[in-house]
């Protein structure tokens, strides 16, 4: 925090703001001017907006953290210079000029404090590679575009700004650190070394993009930011980090893909800020005791949560001895469970390991109520079920199989992540009449497309119906058609409902 002089040398300097720009500006031309000064033609109306937000930079690290804050300010703003092609060099001419110019025109005490924080981001200049752990320090080039023109043409718009992002990432995703550091340094100094984790989620956070944006569904990518910034807030984190993160990137995007590219992409990140300013919403929890069988959920839920396996398993087969259908036990206490479970994990109330402890018994609790699940009258019908390649989700997908299981069919559950090749082969050796396929996170609606036109394209599965299912569906629910599926549904009893709809609608 600042100190009543750093307040007051911050005050000077905003005060002076104009007069110092135009000093340091001066100084920056005349050493171009001079033979050895070198540069290019650079716009001096953006000089002077680099310059300007310097001392806006210099002003808030006086107020706030001092010489260290303003250090990271000179640090991800090489970087994010570097990126656009401007050398470090210039910023260190432009940190020279700006202190040569605090000194002429502050009292020596006010300047002096400045000239620490300067003399603080020019040394920091000088370390190279400038910013560490995380490896911001070069942001490569744009990687050439792949494919040829025809093909780019013909492909539709969506696809192509999918594929930019996916290819500009590499470029983006540093750069959007970078910014976003630059912008709010107290940032970089608060996260030190979890720095690359911010590189990570930016990672992540393009992934998420590129799919939205080809699936052409902003709420993807807004429930996936709702999502972040509920995980963040829950590590203590300021809400308006995310905010600002966000921002970068859409501002890394303007720079890195040409206008109709970025287009989209910008509009997607927009409506996500607005949803994350539009005030924080608490999600209530999934077991509540008054919804179809709530107390027992609550039941069941408090054992999983004291670690008491015995208690819960009792719970759930003295329920079912009391006539509670096995349906009504997966939908009204297994799902909501899992899905508090997550809430729980999502908010910090829980760990990681206790999620994995109470899933665990989830399994077995299913597990046990297989003698029933498995005594429905032969309804002559095949199902394949499978969470899709990189899913490690797979209670969904067992979800689905147990319901058709108990409406009569034949089910082969493959577990999680299988890849598209065995899941073809699979349906094919299995005669199947319907492939349902499990997602969970929108970075799995590639692997879905893939998996669905592959088995589009195999002649052993012309006439599967092919279901698509899981988180991603239940927030976007015409989802499936984009993915060139057969249907949906939000439930597994409702995939049973669609399944035979569509076999009844063929003839089948
Ligand atoms: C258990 C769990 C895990 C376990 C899974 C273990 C296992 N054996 O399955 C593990 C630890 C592996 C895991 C990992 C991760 N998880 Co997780 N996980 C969960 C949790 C708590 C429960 C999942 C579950 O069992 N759901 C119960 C089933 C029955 O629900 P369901 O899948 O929605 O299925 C129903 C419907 O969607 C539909 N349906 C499903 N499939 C299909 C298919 C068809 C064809 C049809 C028609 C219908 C249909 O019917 C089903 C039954 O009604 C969820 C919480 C949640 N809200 O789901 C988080 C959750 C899904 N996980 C989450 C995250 C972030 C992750 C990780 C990224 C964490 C990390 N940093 O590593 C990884 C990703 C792994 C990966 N690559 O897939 C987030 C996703 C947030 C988001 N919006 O992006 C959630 C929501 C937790 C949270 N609240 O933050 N996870």
């Amino acid at each position: 925090m600042g100190t009543p002089e750093r307040d007051r040398a911050a005050d000077e300097l905003l005060a002076r703001r104009g007069p110092l720009v135009d000093a340091a500006i001066g100084r920056i031309e005349a050493a171009r001017r001079a033979p050895d000064g070198g540069g290019g033609r650079e716009d001096l109306a953006r000089r002077r907006e680099d310059v300007g937000a310097h001392v806006d930079a210099l002003a808030a690290a006086l107020r706030e953290a001092g010489a260290p804050q303003f250090s990271e300010y000179c640090a991800f703003t090489a970087v994010f210079l570097e990126g656009l092609g401007v050398p470090r060099s210039a910023l260190g001419a432009a940190l020279d000029a700006l202190g040569e110019s605090v000194g002429e025109q502050l009292a020596p005490a006010l300047s002096a404090m400045a000239q620490e924080a300067l003399s603080a981001g020019r040394r920091r200049l000088e370390a190279s590679p400038i910013v560490t752990p995380v490896a911001l320090a070069t942001i490569p080039a744009e990687p050439p575009a792949h494919g040829d023109g025809a093909q780019t043409h013909a492909r539709d718009k969506a696809a192509e700004a999918a594929d930019a992002i996916a290819r500009a990432a590499p470029r983006v995703a540093p750069m959007s650190v970078a910014l976003s550091y630059m912008r709010r340094p107290g940032d970089a100094l608060a996260h030190g070394a979890r720095r690359g984790r911010c590189l990570e989620d930016a990672r992540h956070h393009l992934d998420q993009l590129a799919a939205a944006v080809e699936l052409q569904t902003p709420a993807l990518f807004g429930e996936y930011a709702d999502w972040v910034q509920s995980l963040l807030t829950s590590f203590g984190l300021d809400p308006a980090e995310l905010v600002s993160h966000l921002g970068a990137l859409g501002d890394a995007i303007a720079i890195a893909l040409p206008d109709h590219l970025a287009e989209a992409p910008r509009r997607y990140l927009a409506a996500a800020i607005d949803r994350l300013t539009a005030g924080h919403v608490a999600i209530p929890s999934f077991v509540q005791p008054e919804a179809p069988l709530g107390v027992l959920a609550c039941d069941y839920l408090d054992a999983l949560l004291q670690g008491d396996r015995g208690r819960a398993l009792r719970l759930v087969r003295k329920s079912v001895e009391a006539g509670t259908p096995v349906k009504d036990i997966y939908a009204h206490v297994f799902q909501p469970c899992q899905y508090e479970i997550g809430r729980l994990w999502q908010t910090r109330q829980i760990s990681i390991a206790e999620e994995h402890y109470c899933t665990a018994i989830t399994q077995t609790s299913l597990s046990q109520l297989y003698p029933l699940v498995f005594n429905a009258d032969r309804a002559g019908r095949r199902l394949v079920a499978t969470s899709v390649d990189g899913n490690l989700h797979e209670i969904g997908a067992r979800f689905v199989a147990d319901f058709f299981e108990m409406a009569g069919w034949d089910t082969f559950y493959l577990g999680a992540s299988t890849p598209a090749q065995d899941v073809i082969d699979e349906v094919a050796r299995r005669r199947a009449d319907v492939l349902a396929v499990s997602a969970t996170l929108g970075e799995h609606l590639r692997s879905v497309h893939a998996l669905v036109a592959a088995a589009r394209d195999d002649g052993r599965c012309r006439n599967v119906v092919v279901l698509v299912g899981g988180q991603p569906f239940r927030v976007v629910r015409d989802l499936w058609r984009q993915l060139g599926a057969d249907g949906s549904a939000p439930t597994a009893e409702g995939a049973v409902r669609v399944a035979q709809d569509l076999l009844a609608a063929r003839g089948a």
